[in-house]
């Protein structure tokens, strides 16, 4: 243990306690802006310098453990001329249009020199010489205001990201300096939920849902992904992981979308395919194992990376593309709108899913199956513009039928939720004997890979989930190798799954992610249905306009073919 002394009060904390830690126990705030809690310390911004009493001498409060005996200040006049001199270089190589960027109000640099009074003014003129790379659907790299602190780095899955240059010019880059879409970047936005300021950040359509809503002639639907219900609180200052479901129903509504439905009820749609999938892979014997196809930052690593492998893939489209179809064929007919009229918005964790309904095959209804996604962050951007009271306002229901869902269509939004809602209608399909204990605790959880088993009919099926790429390229390096004996996988590009996706509220730490995946579960305990082929919505999708599952027209709709 060491005796320490900070701004002169005392504290025991034990060894290799770093200064940020210790401060913090007492309360004493230093500030960061490359330290992250969830990444590795770099130390490189030196904004959290303090010094040590009586030796004149500065150290980084991120990274330098304490020691027994250490006298550490952190607000005399040399860490705070310090820690304005850190604030003023970086800002004067970084533009100041605060006002209009996408981070005002939410940038660790803008709060940090509000802190500090920082006025100096920059070099504009220079900084704005640099371009801005918008050419993905889902990401938008701004150089200009990067400060180089390395999280993006550091959190990018595929290492698409890298250093170059040195001295004024060094930057962060991807090699050769190519645009995002020209690389095997795909698109899980996590740099963008890391990056401290407004360098990074997911593609802003919310102008075209406003059209949208905005034009008579269109008949404007709106879906909610299941991990957004417990996430979207964060953004109006609620705790974390509090289901707001009714409230964002209610807010949708207010800003003026037709008909609010709900993404759960295509997860249960999903999983009726998926199931017959899987069973009729067993039964004739065909490929094995089947992995699950709904997350895009997944389908864009295994297409641009694994392309071999891609025969493993589950036919099925995305939960969120399995709408987009039934949103704009079954629903007008229903409905007696014309489909040419229907504008269908996904409101999703995921900055990829932006990318997955560009995807040229995403037209199977005659039209773009999905019009807009928007990320979590953007529809809480709408939300703040309409002046809504989100916290105050009085929670609402789903429309009906595309609203009804179960708990097994919730739980996708968290890791393993797609494996326990596909073993729960799996076993009772193939049984046709009823499952008693619903809770598939072995794929719960943040463990990266985790493994479970089940019989079925006196044959052990045995199952693992993945979640974040590199576990993925674990499990993939296995099937490679011959070495896979599991019969159906998970794989979610996140980590953490979709609670912890890219367009997810800035701040999302893996504290949080925690929080919201108990949430999840318990908002499946709490559903009066639990399984999707008990959903009675999709039931009735099935007998007035399906068919059964795999049949000609789910085909048509709800299947594809990934191609690289
Ligand atoms: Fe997901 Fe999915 S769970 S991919 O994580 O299968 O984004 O939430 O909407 O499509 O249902 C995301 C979440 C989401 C799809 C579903």
């Amino acid at each position: 243990y060491c005796n320490v002394i900070i701004d002169n009060k005392e504290i025991t904390v034990p060894e290799g306690t770093t200064i940020l830690e210790a401060a913090k126990k007492i309360n004493i705030n230093i500030p960061t802006l490359c330290y992250h809690p969830d990444l590795s310390i770099k130390a490189n911004c030196r904004i959290c310098s303090v010094e040590v009493k009586g030796k004149n001498k500065l150290v980084a409060a991120c990274s330098t453990p304490i020691w027994d005996g250490a006298k550490i200040v952190t607000n005399s006049k040399l860490v705070r001329d310090m820690q304005k001199g850190v604030l003023e270089l970086i800002l004067a190589n970084h533009p100041q249009d605060c006002l209009r960027c996408i981070r005002n109000g939410k940038c660790e640099l803008q709060k940090l020199c509000e802190i500090f009074h920082i006025s100096k003014s920059n070099l504009e003129d220079e900084v704005d010489a640099l371009e801005v790379d918008s050419s993905s659907p889902s990401i938008v790299r701004d150089h200009r205001k990067c400060i180089k602190c390395n999280r993006c780095l550091e959190v990018c899955q595929e290492s698409i990201l890298s250093h170059a240059h040195r001295s004024i010019h060094y930057s962060i880059t991807p090699a050769f300096e190519r645009k995002l879409m020209d690389t095997l970047c795909v698109f899980c936005g996590q740099c963008s939920s890391v990056c401290p300021v407004g360098a990074i950040y997911e593609k802003d359509d919310t102008q075209k849902v406003w059209d949208a809503i905005h034009n008579k002639d269109k008949h404007v639907i709106v879906q909610i992904a299941p991990a957004v219900r417990v996430s979207i609180g964060d953004e109006f200052g609620m705790d974390a992981g509090k289901k707001v479901t009714g409230k964002l129903v209610a807010a949708l509504r207010r800003i003026g979308f037709d008909k609010v439905f709900d993404t759960d009820f295509a997860a249960d749609l999903t999983i009726m395919e998926e199931s017959s999938e899987l069973l009729y892979r067993i039964e004739n014997g065909k490929t094995l194992p089947m992995i699950t196809s709904c997350s895009p930052g997944w389908i864009n690593f295994i297409e641009g990376n694994f392309e071999h492998l891609l025969k493993y893939l589950s036919t099925c489209k995305s939960p969120q593309q399995m709408f987009g179809a039934i949103s704009k064929t079954y629903y007008p007919k229903i409905m007696n709108i014309d489909p040419s009229s229907i504008f269908t918005v996904s409101i999703m964790p995921c900055t990829a899913k932006k990318y997955e309904a560009t995807r040229k095959e995403m037209n199977s209804s005659g039209f773009r199956d999905i019009d807009v996604v928007l990320t979590t962050r953007e529809i809480a951007r709408m939300i703040k513009s309409s002046c809504i009271d989100f916290e105050g306002i009085q929670e609402e229901e789903f429309d009906t039928p595309l609203g009804i869902s179960t708990g097994a269509g919730v739980i996708f939004g968290a890791t393993g939720g797609v494996m326990e809602a596909a073993l729960r209608s799996v076993y009772e399909i193939a049984t046709g004997m009823a499952l008693n204990n619903l809770e598939f605790i072995g794929v719960r959880g943040l463990e990266g890979i985790k493994e479970a088993s089940i019989n079925i009919n006196g044959n052990t099926i045995k199952v693992a989930v993945a979640h974040g790429l590199d576990n993925a390229k674990k499990i993939l390096e296995m099937i490679d190798k011959g070495k896979c004996d599991y019969t159906f996988i998970e794989i979610m590009c996140c980590p953490g799954g979709c609670i912890g996706g890219g367009g997810q509220p800035i701040g999302t730490t893996l504290e949080i992610k925690d929080k919201r995946i108990q949430s999840i579960y318990k908002v499946d305990e709490e559903m009066p249905i639990r399984k999707s082929h008990k959903n009675p919505a999709v039931l009735k999708l099935y007998e007035d306009f399906l068919g059964k599952p795999l049949g000609n027209l789910s085909h048509k709709l709800l299947h594809t073919n990934y191609n690289p």
